[in-house]
């Protein structure tokens, strides 16, 4: 890798370049601007793989379990590329770069990519930064992209949206805390799944759910199935790939994958312009004399807040009816 410029780089990630992965990736991480450009070259190439979004509480088993996924898909012939997120972990910290480590231990196979992302504060946003790391994945040939991401908050959630489907992973004894689960994390399940099936109360976590999902209003929505696993000795895994495999020909028919790629290409523009127009309000707050007193007079009680922002829109920003006919 002499030359690094993005085009050479993703030349060579084009022809399986493991380093020259890794080193996009570190750009499109950190923010940079080569980064961009190499997602810009590498876009015409997206659409090829299959996303599946693995979430659930810490110690579920989900990074076992995402292991044992990777195996059975290499098993069917697929190329896998693993993403891993834990927003809660610093990118030097234990748990995540021990995953790594052992992830690349266990499998030394140049179909599979691992990737591990821990950082809170990506520069773009989380879902967005992780959305990006899919995307060069699945530019570069994998066809199955798997993402494991601990199911808190809205970021988890606004990632999970990235997947083609998703699986929410509980254990026996998490009764409370399926009549807790936050609604949000139910309403993204296309599969659940009852790992540490070797546990006593499998079947009853599972009762519980298949229940709340009873309770449901009848929607369009398919009904998610839940099955059975045991994430350390595969147990119930190949199962699971089945029904990954049976949700994709689901989302093939009637054209709801359309949909997906269309509401996802949606988000992604409206995010980036939303990044772009942020910057640029930032930046007038110092560079343009009128908008930096305007804000002192918002200190100093003599202007509102309300008024103040709507004269920088109307200034920079001013709203006119969409062009239908450009
Ligand atoms: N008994 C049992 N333990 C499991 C199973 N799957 C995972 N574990 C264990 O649960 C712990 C947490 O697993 P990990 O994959 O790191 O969970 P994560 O935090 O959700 O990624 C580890 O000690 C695993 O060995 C299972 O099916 N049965
Ligand atoms: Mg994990």
């Amino acid at each position: 890798l002499t030359d690094k410029t993005p085009a050479a780089l993703v030349e060579h990630a084009l022809a399986g370049n493991r380093r020259a992965i890794g080193r996009i990736l570190t750009w499109v991480e950190n923010a940079r601007p080569e980064g961009i450009e190499a997602l810009r070259l590498l876009y015409p190439r997206t659409g090829h793989a299959r996303i599946v979004g693995v979430t659930g509480a810490p110690g579920s088993g989900k990074s076992t379990l995402v292991n044992r996924l990777a195996l059975e898909e290499r098993k069917r012939g697929r190329s896998v590329g693993i993403v891993a997120v834990d927003p809660s972990s610093p990118i030097s910290g234990g748990a995540v770069l021990g995953d790594r480590v052992r992830m690349e231990e266990l499998f030394g196979d140049p179909e599979i990519f691992v990737r591990s992302m821990a950082s809170r504060d990506a520069l773009g946003g989380l879902a967005e930064t992780t959305g990006q790391v899919i995307s060069v994945l699945d530019a570069v040939g994998k066809d199955i992209v798997i993402v494991e991401t601990v199911g808190v908050g809205q970021a988890e959630v606004d990632i999970v949206q990235e997947a083609h489907t998703t699986i929410v992973v509980v254990i026996p004894g998490m009764g409370d805390d399926i009549q807790a689960m936050k609604a949000g994390l139910m309403e993204i399940a296309d599969l659940f799944v009852v790992n540490k099936a070797d546990r006593p109360g499998a079947d009853n976590v599972a009762a519980q759910i298949r229940q709340m999902l009873s309770l449901a209003p009848a929607s369009a929505a398919r009904r998610p199935l839940i099955l059975k696993t045991e994430a350390t000795t595969g147990k119930g895994v190949a199962e699971l790939v089945t029904a990954i495999d049976e949700h994709w020909t689901y989302l093939n028919e009637e054209r709801r994958l359309d949909r997906y790629q269309n509401e996802r290409a949606r988000r992604q523009v409206l995010a980036l312009a939303r990044d772009t127009l942020s910057a640029r309000l930032e930046r007038l707050s110092t560079d343009d004399p009128s908008v930096a007193r305007l804000i002192e007079d918002v200190a100093d009680k003599r202007v509102d807040p309300y008024s103040a922002a709507e004269q920088v829109l109307e200034k920079y920003f001013p709203v006119r009816s969409p062009d239908r006919n450009p």
